[in-house]
This record gives structure tokens, C-alpha cells and sequence, in this order.
């Protein structure tokens, strides 16, 4: 915290300090925590470098204020198909509208994160870079767009951009080092990031073996004491690739023999995912002619839709080496699920909930890393190497007398779990309301016996229920809050939390319609006052988002 850093900090530097610390805002849009975190490590350096830093959320932004920011650092995610982060809609879409003020004498610079896997890398960043210079800002230093294996480069980038965005009057020699490595500071009482090994102790499929879904439950051990994690956060889990698709590339390179580059193919390197930018390297890397023409072909982005690098190294045969595929791919990244235990009944375990991803495109079966990995390659015994991932935005209400309604279909159900398990523990009073929704009751009905002695004992207040297939009309989530909306609403008037865990492109997005609706309905507000409303509540916390 702040007051503890200070006097650190000055004793690091004690007369070097300019005389009045330079105001500095770090602005941050953040889905699941990776920009919110950078904006702290931006925070910590400025500080130390003499900076008078202030981390504003872009969910908590009044825009009235930026144009007395003085000095701007933004650091924004790109989210699903190119939108920002959900908290950060509102302001965004205000910064954008023909309204927004003009932003002379205020010097930025943006840093931009995103995933290579997905259409619109870093579009937010970019936008943001753009809009900012349109409205009269000056450009302190260049823009970084990184992808999943960010931290290296964002610690390099914070340091430049601190360096120039400093008052000329500072000497450089002022500059304090410090180290950025992942873990290397938790003055602030964070959970370590450092991944540690856990042992799987059940793994069991949630659906029947009629379902056309696999939902695992795994439930993992710690050795030394579970982490100090908390119902709302996620767990990392770092993968390893399908051994046959490994085959596949080293067959196809003529690598085959090459054990050492096996393993690293098997654990260490991202071998599905499939970006423009890695057609580019490929084409560079390898000097391969027709590739090269490819890429200058405007063709390369439609292509890639649906297809993964084995589809690249087959369009294009030829030699390709161990460096190659190194230049070429990006990190293995962990993959995140929103932990479904609480510890205060689990003791030092932790358990997910994960949904095996297989699908067909272009004539191929493909399937998700860390799911599959987990459906099919793990069971009792086995060892993952894991990493607890805070979210301090999807948290039970602090009260325990505060009633929550979660809705959270499919492996959305979660961390719905983690909270009924933890308002058990410590008989929290106030009363839980559970939505749940799948394909099909006697398939899918994800920890049904779990939810009925929930009931029983009291920690969950009710459950409504949707599935989507059981008839001949779609039936989900949504349309159970359509049909409670008076006591939706009744509850939320009483200072209700609501949470909304799961698919994020179209789910989450109907489920806050719904809500809005009610309102509608219910109380007879406008559609802008009952949008208003939930937009307050979204302000409030009392309206929080996991999804993905
Ligand atoms: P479907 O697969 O039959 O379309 C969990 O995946 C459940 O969420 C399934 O029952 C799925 O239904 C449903 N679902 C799909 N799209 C949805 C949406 N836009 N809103 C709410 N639920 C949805």
C-alpha cells in the first residue's frame, strides 16, 4: 500500500526527488486483471521515480477529468472480437462520441494487450492510441501491442515510457531500478504468482455419457497449504499440447526425431494458434517464396479463420527447423478457470469446473489445450503445475447478510459453487438465488445433487432453471429472469448483489438485457432509466461480471 511504500521509496532516493512530485494518472480497462495489475506496477515505478501516481479504473472514469491529467499512461485489453473490457464500456464509448473533450497539453502514451488468437488484436489499445492524438494529446512514447507472454515486454515498456514521460529537470541517474520479475514484489500482500505443482484427487465427468458435453470436475491438492485464494478468483493452469499433434508438426517438418524439440513442442510453445502476424514469421523465418507472396496477397486474415499452424506448415511444405518453429510460435499460455471452491470447506484443495472443447473446422478435429489436456490426458495422480489468478471484482458482498443472485450457466456455474460453499461456512444470513441453465436436465444438470442439499440446508435460497433443449423452443437464463422479474427486482431493491458467470459474447450481454427489462417491467422506467439503473448498479459493484 502507499503508505507503507513511501517511506521506502524516499529512503531509496532521499535528496534526488524533484522538489513537487509530477502528477501522473494511469488509466487502466481491465477484464481479467492483467491490465489492472500492470496499472500497479506502472504505480510502484512512477512512485519511486518521483511521480505522484493515480490508478483510475476506465469503469470509474469522469472524462470531465482527463483533460487535467497532465501526464497519461492508459493500459487497455481488447476483449472477445475487438470490444473493451465490459467495466470499461461506458467511458469508452463516451471517449470516442463526438462530445469527448479535447485533450491539449496532455502527454500519453498507451499500452496495449491482447491475444494473437483472436481477429482484432489489440484494437482498444490502438483506438485509444488514435483518439487520444485526434483529441490534441501529444504522444510521450510509441505503443506496445502484447500478447498473452506480456509481462517481459510490459516491464520493458513501463520503464521507457517512464523514462519519457519524466520532468526534463529529473536526471536520468535518479531513476531507481527495480525488479518487475512476476512475484519479485508482493509488498502489497498479493497471492504469489509463482506457479506451483498440484496433484489431480478427482476427476470426474459432470454430464452422462449420453450428453454431447464433457464438464470435468477436477479437484486438485496442494502440497504445502492451498494459496490464499478466494471464492470469485481463478486458477491458471499451465498445459501441455496434444502429444499427436506434436507428431503431426515433426512429421510434417521432417523433425521427427528431434526429442529435446519434442518437449519443448509438447510444453513450452503455443503450436495451435494461428495469427497473421505468425503467417508473417513463418514467411520471414523460412525465406519460403510462396508464403511470402501470400502474405502480400490480402488473403491471409480470411484464410487463417478456423485454422491453426499445421494448417500453415501444410499449405506450405518444405524444410523447416527447430528455430523456425521457436521464431515462429508464440509461449504456451496458461489457460484460466474461475475456481469452484472455497477453502473454508475444501481445506487445501482447489476445484474447477472445465468444459472439454472439441470441434471440426476445415475437415479437421480440433480441440481446446488445457481442456482436452485435462479431459483426456489427466486423472487421479497426475501432476499440473497451477497459479492462483485474483480477481478482486467478482467478490462476494463483504456483508454476509447482503442476498446474492448468480446466474451462471453451463461451466458459468462455477464460481457459484465457490460462493454457496463459502456463504455455508460462515452461515452467512442473507439469502442466495441461483440461476443455472444447459443443454439438457438429465444430461447436464452440472452439480445437481450439490444444489438440492444447498436448498436443504438453507445456503442456497432458491434455483431456476433453463435448459435449452429439453423442448422444442430454446429456454434459457434469461427467460427465467423474465419470468421473476417482480422478484428480481424486489431483490436487487433490497441491496441484492447480482453476478453473471460464463459466455461472454452473447449470454452475458442477454442476461443484462433481462435485467434492464425487468426493471422495465416491473417499476415502469424508461428503457434509458431502467438501463441507467443498472448502470448504477454495475458502478455500485453490486452488478459484477466473470466472463470469457
Ligand atoms: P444451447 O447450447 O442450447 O444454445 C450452457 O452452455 C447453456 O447456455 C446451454 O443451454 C446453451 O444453450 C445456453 N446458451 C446459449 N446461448 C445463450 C445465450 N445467448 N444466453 C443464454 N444462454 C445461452
Amino acid at each position: 500500500d502507499a503508505a507503507a511504500g513511501q517511506p521506502a521509496a524516499a529512503a531509496a532516493a532521499p535528496a534526488a526527488l524533484p522538489k513537487a512530485a509530477e502528477p501522473l494518472t494511469i488509466l487502466f480497462a481491465s477484464e481479467s486483471g492483467n491490465s489492472e495489475k500492470l496499472a500497479g506496477d506502472v504505480s510502484k515505478l512512477a512512485r519511486k521515480q518521483g511521480f505522484k501516481p493515480k490508478v483510475v479504473d476506465f469503469a470509474d472514469l469522469d472524462l470531465a477529468t482527463l483533460p487535467k491529467a497532465g501526464k497519461l499512461v492508459a493500459i487497455a485489453a481488447t476483449w472477445g472480437e475487438g470490444e473493451p473490457p465490459a467495466r470499461a464500456v461506458r467511458a469508452y464509448g463516451e471517449l470516442m462520441a463526438d462530445a469527448a473533450p479535447r485533450l491539449e497539453g496532455v502527454e500519453f502514451a498507451v499500452l496495449a494487450l491482447g491475444d494473437t488468437s483472436y481477429a482484432e488484436f489489440c484494437a482498444i489499445g490502438k483506438a485509444l492510441d488514435a483518439r487520444f492524438e485526434a483529441l490534441g494529446a501529444k504522444r510521450a512514447a510509441p505503443r506496445a501491442d502484447l500478447d498473452l507472454d506480456f509481462e517481459k515486454p510490459a516491464a520493458d515498456w513501463i520503464k521507457g515510457t517512464l523514462k519519457a514521460l519524466a520532468p526534463a529537470e529529473v536526471p536520468a541517474d535518479n531513476v531507481v531500478a527495480v525488479d518487475f520479475r512476476a512475484g519479485a514484489e508482493d509488498e502489497d500482500g498479493e497471492v504469489s504468482r509463482e506457479p506451483v505443482v498440484v496433484e489431480v484427487i478427482d476427476h470426474v465427468n459432470l454430464n452422462s455419457s449420453r450428453s454431447d458435453k464433457e464438464t470435468i470436475h477436477l479437484a486438485l491438492a496442494f502440497e504445502d497449504g492451498a494459496p490464499a485464494y478466494e471464492p470469485g478468483d481463478s486458477l491458471e493452469i499451465f498445459p501441455e499440447n496434444d502429444p499427436q499433434l506434436v507428431d503431426e508438426i515433426l512429421r510434417a517438418t521432417g523433425l521427427s526425431g528431434d526429442e529435446v524439440l519434442r518437449k519443448a513442442l509438447l510444453s513450452e510453445r503455443d503450436i495451435t494458434t494461428l495469427s497473421a502476424s505468425t503467417v508473417e514469421r513463418f514467411a520471414k523465418a523460412t525465406g519460403h517464396a510462396e508464403a511470402a507472396a501470400f502474405v502480400e496477397s490480402g488473403e491471409v486474415k480470411a484464410w487463417i479463420e478456423g485454422r491453426h499452424l499445421i494448417d500453415l506448415i501444410e499449405r506450405f511444405p518444405g524444410e523447416l527447423t527447430a528455430e523456425h518453429l521457436n521464431t515462429v510460435t508464440r509461449p504456451l499460455p496458461p489457460r484460466a478457470y474461475s475456481i469452484a471452491s472455497s477453502r473454508k470447506e475444501v481445506g487445501d484443495e482447489v476445484h474447477l469446473t472445465i468444459a472439454a472443447v472439441r470441434y471440426e473446422t476445415h475437415g479437421r478435429a480440433r480441440s481446446g489445450v488445457a481442456s482436452v489436456h485435462v479431459a483426456d490426458r489427466i486423472k487421479n495422480g497426475a501432476k499440473l503445475r497451477v497459479r492462483v489468478k485474483p480477481n478482486k471484482h467478482f467478490r462476494l458482498p463483504s456483508d454476509p447478510t447482503t442476498d446474492v443472485i448468480m446466474v451462471g450457466p453451463g461451466t458459468g456455474v462455477a464460481p457459484f459453487r465457490a460462493f454457496v460453499q463459502e456463504r455455508r461456512a460462515i452461515e452467512a444470513p442473507g439469502r442466495s438465488w441461483l440461476f443455472f441453465g444447459d443443454r439438457h436436465f438429465t444430461h447436464d444438470f452440472l452439480y445437481q445433487l450439490e444444489w438440492q442439499d444447498a436448498l436443504e440446508d438453507g445456503s442456497l435460497a432458491k434455483i431456476d432453471v433453463a435448459f435449452s433443449r429439453d423442448q422444442p423452443e430454446k429456454i434459457y437464463v434469461q427467460d427465467r429472469i423474465d419470468q421473476n422479474a417482480a422478484e428480481l427486482v424486489a431483490w436487487l431493491d433490497g441491496g441484492a448483489h447480482f453476478y453473471v458467470c460464463g459466455d461472454a459474447k452473447n449470454m452475458a450481454k442477454d442476461v443484462r438485457a433481462a435485467v434492464v427489462r425487468a426493471f422495465e417491467s416491473v417499476k415502469g422506467l424508461s428503457a434509458a432509466d431502467a438501463e441507467a439503473h443498472v448502470a448504477g448498479l454495475e458502478r455500485a459493484k453490486r452488478y459484477q461480471q466473470d466472463v470469457y
